[in-house]
Parts: C-alpha cells; sequence; structure tokens
C-alpha cells in the first residue's frame, strides 16, 4: 500500500504534527514532497499514469518528470492522516515544466494545494542550488510570526537579527537568515516569483501577515526550521510585550562567536 510507503507515513506525520502545533487553522498551511526514485519504484504498481494534464500557473522546466506529494487545496492539515487519499495526492510534472497530472490520491475531485505554484517554483530552486538534496516545501500559519509583520519593518536584515538574538541555537539553525515578502495575494504566480527569490538565499521566507514558507532536506529538518522560527517570534512577543528596553541580548560578537564555534558562514549583512 502507498499509504504504508515510509515517506507517506512521514508525510501524515508531519501533517499532524504542524496540526497539533495549531499552525493549521481550518485549511491553512500546505506540505509538498519530492519522491525519490527508489521511492517511486517501490509504489509504482499503485500508481496510474495519467494523460490529464492541467496548467500549474508557472514554468519549472528543472522539475520535468518529478513526482510530488502534495496536500489538497481546501483540505485540513487534521484530517491527513485519518485518510490520506482523500486530502493528499502524488502530482507529476510533464516533459515540460508546465503541467502536472495526479497519478495518486486527491479522491473525490481533490486538486493540489491552492499554492502548488510557490511549492514547484521553491522546490525547483533547491533542487538547483542543494545538488538535490531538499525535497521538502512546508507553509504554516504560526501566530507568532504572523503577529510580528504587524510591529517589525517587513526587511530581512530585521527579523533576521531580531530573531537570532531571541535563541542562541538561530544562528545555528537558519545560519543564512530569513526573508520577508509584504503582503500579497496569495496562491499565484506574482507571490511565487517573490518568493522563490527570497528562497534563493534563504531556507525561510515570511509572508507578511500571513504565514511562513520552509524549505528542507527532510520533514524532520523543515518541520524542526518551521518550528524554530516559530518558537524565537514567540520569545519575541514576550519580550515586545514585556518592555520595549532589552537590558541585555545576544551582541554581534556573539554571533561570530556561535559561527566560529559551530562552523556555520554568518552573513556579514546581519552583524
Ligand atoms: O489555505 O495556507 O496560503 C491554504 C493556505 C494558502
Ligand atoms: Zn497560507
Amino acid at each position: 500500500m502507498i499509504t504504508d510507503a515510509e515517506f507517506v507515513k512521514g508525510f501524515c506525520n508531519m501533517c499532524e504534527n504542524g496540526s497539533k502545533m495549531g499552525w493549521h487553522e481550518r485549511n491553512g498551511g500546505n506540505l509538498s514532497y519530492r519522491i525519490k526514485g527508489n521511492e517511486l519504484e517501490l509504489i509504482k504498481a499503485e500508481i496510474h499514469e495519467s494523460d490529464a494534464w492541467r496548467e500549474i500557473g508557472v514554468s519549472v522546466p528543472r522539475l520535468a518528470g518529478e513526482y510530488f506529494l502534495v496536500t489538497g487545496s481546501g483540505k485540513y492539515f487534521a484530517n491527513v492522516a485519518a485518510s490520506p487519499e482523500e486530502n493528499i495526492g502524488i502530482i507529476k510534472i510533464d516533459e515540460k515544466g508546465e503541467n502536472y497530472s495526479i497519478v495518486w490520491g486527491f479522491l473525490n475531485g481533490a486538486r493540489p494545494t491552492s499554492e502548488l505554484p510557490t511549492h514547484l517554483m521553491n522546490h525547483e530552486i533547491k533542487k538547483m542550488y542543494t545538488d538535490g538534496r531538499y525535497r521538502v516545501i512546508y507553509h504554516a500559519h504560526p501566530a507568532n510570526l504572523i503577529a510580528l509583520t504587524f510591529v517589525l519593518p517587513l526587511k530581512d536584515e530585521v527579523f533576521t537579527r531580531e530573531l537570532w538574538e531571541t535563541m542562541t541555537e538561530c544562528p545555528v539553525i537558519f545560519p543564512k537568515g530569513v526573508g520577508v515578502v509584504k503582503w500579497m495575494v496569495p496562491g499565484g504566480r506574482e507571490i511565487a516569483l517573490a518568493t522563490v527569490e527570497k528562497m534563493k538565499e534563504y531556507d525561510v521566507t515570511v509572508w507578511a501577515h500571513h504565514g511562513l514558507f520552509a524549505a528542507g532536506e527532510d520533514f524532520d529538518l523543515t518541520f524542526g526550521l518551521m518550528h524554530t522560527v516559530e518558537k524565537a517570534s514567540e520569545v519575541l512577543v514576550k519580550i515586545l510585550s514585556m518592555t520595549d528596553a532589552r537590558r541585555q541580548s545576544i551582541t554581534t560578537q556573539d554571533l561570530i562567536s556561535l559561527g566560529d564555534a559551530f562552523g556555520v558562514r554568518i552573513p556579514k549583512k546581519f552583524l
């Protein structure tokens, strides 16, 4: 059974964990995974190639022929683990990288997430920039991070520095920093293009007054990245709620020392 495959179980598990964190009210958020060749072999007998191609809305030629497991449009993360075939599905990208077809799941007329253009464009750039290592793109609506987008300037430098200073491990977990995209209409080409510009540089991009996109190698690392950014955001919200005059913080020199101790390069623009 496809639903017994390790990657499908990992995917469902991540949906459940995100839901328990409160990051997926109603049908909020979406998740996608670029399936490995050996994983595909294991499920080959159960997928049904289809000629019903649909437009992605953006062009992703470097993903031609790839298969993705993705959450469904309008579907609730809370329901994924209990009934995967109704709430998630596998799509195949055509040889031009412009259309997709459904090859498994999405029962009863379900469709891939409304954020498919952003997911696929991020997959394409991460596949290129990481030599194929990154396979997961995750979008969630964590409350503290969203709250910060109403009070901090919407600048990469400000969000990165503020989040880094709230928890010691942050610069080690996201050493490249955090990108920020201004408020935009979700679900289309424009926001996908803006996000992918940021994802060329970062593994996390904030959508102002909306949520967060994270990219990573596997489910644990990507979920952990989302969790770390939201935890740091929660600490920052608490600090800002208590005072506007911090008595002490993690300093520029501390950030440099962290980079040295953990062997990560801290970009100068954040120091
Ligand atoms: O409802 O989160 O951004 C799914 C979304 C759209
Ligand atoms: Zn969203």
